[in-house]
């Protein structure tokens, strides 16, 4: 009904708008804005939560803190919004960032252009009249020049289909889908399915609550601590008279963090040097430990002397000899999965209520009505499952939305081989539709904030551009796709990135799905500066028309 109010309708009961983005979370908000207030554009966002969050919306589950420092994890795009803002500490947990995005849209005044609860269905390109026909779970239908979607990477939930889930006497959760009461997991036994960054965030604070938490692990994992704490008045004072520094910098480096990578060879320095180096950038803690060598993505042999020097720091910190020696059996070279930080993670084996399994030589068989059943006949007595499994990365979120393009062909068949687009940006055959943060995009080796507004501003040039020319559609030439999977493909296979066999980059985390590494891993400065070419050479390898 805010529909009706606000947004002129055809007899059909079609509501038009210029754009409709999908998403209220940083891609949704900033698009807005910038369609709106900049472009003056009519737009509607439509979202499926009741507030605006995206993934920050969904992700409430124990420990639920951002990776990217708070001064970094925020718009930049302008400097009285970066400077009014305060953050506690340096890690921005979950309801802060829920705050801090609240209180954006509310500054700009987004939330008028919101439908909140509206959950799309169906997107469907209509030729004849070069609009998006989208409809809504409630049956409203609208229609817009221009689609965006802002559905963010990580927001399909993958729970794995275990046998007997449906038997199960007690309650199970996804981290990705959390409740809003919170659970209290008090006098319980819990189990822990996953130990990426979600359950190594999880791990501590769940097991500080309940009776007994026993870690289902399947892949080892690598992790740094992050050192997080309050930030102190001078170190707030300090990024807001550096905001432009700290901009610059972190739109000059491949990750989009505040923090610039070393320019030395891991093989530069002494073993004994190298070690003194690696001890002080775990001391400081954080995703920077990466930055430690510039070498550690790209040579095997670097990257083996820093997860030599992880794998230590496990069998030092954890004292049961046989849970060291399962957490450290990882079989990635670090970084290649999304690395982890965590607060007193392998700490928390030490705790006589934590327990570990490894489901990779004893997999969990069934879920029964008590627990869950293991090869070796075992079976673990649970009260709560906590399914830290993860999502179907990067493409779950753009197929589950029923699109369709030219000549009806649904995303899902252009798709069914793996994700092609041309700089992540847009897909052929599907005119006029944009995609912040797709596949083929930094996004997800990014800081995100910084990835998502490069996107955000990108697709608002183009659009202010098409209708300053008077064009009625773009979309990539499907050479110009192919020459962009191509050159994704070689990013990836310049680093050690796709040596991770399992991991959610790759989609082999979810059985069935196609392997192709999505994400763009050339680097977020490269990235920025080739869509700057693109858009200067008047939109090559876009077809206008
Ligand atoms: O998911 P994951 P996540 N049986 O896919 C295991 C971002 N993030 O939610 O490796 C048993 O990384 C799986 O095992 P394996 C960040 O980008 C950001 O942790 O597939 N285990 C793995 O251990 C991150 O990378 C923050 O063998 C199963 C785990 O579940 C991304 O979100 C915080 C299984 C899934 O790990 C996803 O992280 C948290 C099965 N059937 C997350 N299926 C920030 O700081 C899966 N697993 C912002």
């Amino acid at each position: 009904d805010t529909i009706t109010r606000e947004a002129p309708r055809q007899a059909t009961g079609t509501a038009e708008f210029d754009a409709i983005v999908i998403g209220a979370g940083f891609s949704g908000l900033y698009q807005l804005h910038l369609l709106r207030d900049r472009l003056g554009l009519s737009v509607r966002v439509l979202e499926q939560a009741d507030g605006v969050g995206g993934t920050w919306y969904w992700n409430r589950y124990p420990g639920a803190r951002c990776d990217s420092e708070s001064h970094s994890y925020c718009f930049s795009f302008s400097e009285d919004l970066y400077k009014e803002w305060e953050w506690t500490e340096r890690y921005p947990e979950q309801p802060e960032i829920m705050r801090y995005l609240n209180w954006v849209a509310d500054k700009l005044d987004l939330k008028r252009d919101i439908g909140f609860n509206t959950r799309v269905t169906a997107c469907r390109y209509d030729a004849v009249a070069n609009r998006w026909q989208v409809t809504t779970e409630g049956g409203e239908t609208l229609a817009a020049t221009y689609l965006i979607t802002a559905v963010g990477c990580l927001s399909t939930a993958n729970v794995p289909k275990i046998p007997g889930l449906e038997s199960f006497q007690g309650h199970w959760y996804h981290t990705g889908q959390w409740p809003h009461e919170g659970v209290d997991f008090s006098g319980l036994r819990v189990g822990q399915i996953g130990t990426g960054s979600t359950g190594i965030q999880a791990v501590p604070v769940i097991a500080a609550q309940a009776k007994h938490l026993t870690v289902f692990q399947r892949t080892a994992n690598y992790s740094v601590p992050a050192r997080n704490g309050p930030l102190s008045d001078d170190f707030k004072a300090w990024t807001k008279e550096n905001y432009r520094t700290i901009r610059e910098v972190m739109h000059s480096t491949p990750n989009g963090h505040p923090f610039v990578i070393s320019d030395r060879s891991c093989w530069d320095v002494s073993a004994e040097e190298r070690r003194t180096l690696y001890e002080a950038a775990w001391e400081k803690g954080g995703l920077q430990f990466r930055a430690t060598f510039r070498d550690l993505l790209i040579d095997k042999e670097a990257n083996d002397t820093a997860a030599e020097f992880l794998r230590a720091k496990i069998r030092e910190i954890v004292k049961d000899p046989e849970t060291a020696a399962k957490l450290a059996d990882i079989d990635h070279p670090y970084a290649a999965k999304r690395p982890p930080i965590d607060t007193e993670y392998f700490e928390a084996y030490n705790r006589d209520n934590v327990s570990l399994v490894d489901v990779r030589s004893n997999p969990i068989e069934r879920i029964t009505p008590k627990g869950a059943q293991l090869r070796d006949g075992t079976e673990v007595e649970l009260d709560i499952i906590v399914f830290a499994t993860g999502f179907d990365a990067m493409t779950g979120p753009l197929l589950r939305l029923g699109i369709t393009g030219r000549d009806g062909l649904p995303l899902s068949e252009a798709w069914a081989a793996g994700p092609r687009t041309y700089l992540g940006l847009q897909v052929a055959g599907f005119p006029n539709m944009f995609t912040i943060t797709g596949p083929g995009s930094p996004s997800v080796l990014c800081n995100m904030p910084i990835a998502i507004e490069q996107h955000a501003e990108w697709i608002a040039d183009c659009i202010a551009h098409l209708r300053a020319k008077g064009i009625a559609r773009l979309e990539p030439a499907p050479e110009a796709v192919d020459r962009w999977v191509e050159h994704v493909n070689e990013a990836a296979h310049a680093t050690l990135l796709p040596q991770a066999g399992h991991s959610w980059y790759l989609g082999a985390n979810v059985p069935g799905k196609p392997r192709v590494f999505m994400p763009y891993a050339g680097g977020m400065a490269r990235y920025r500066q080739i869509c700057a070419d693109v858009a200067a050479k008047g939109y090559e390898g876009f077809v206008l028309s």
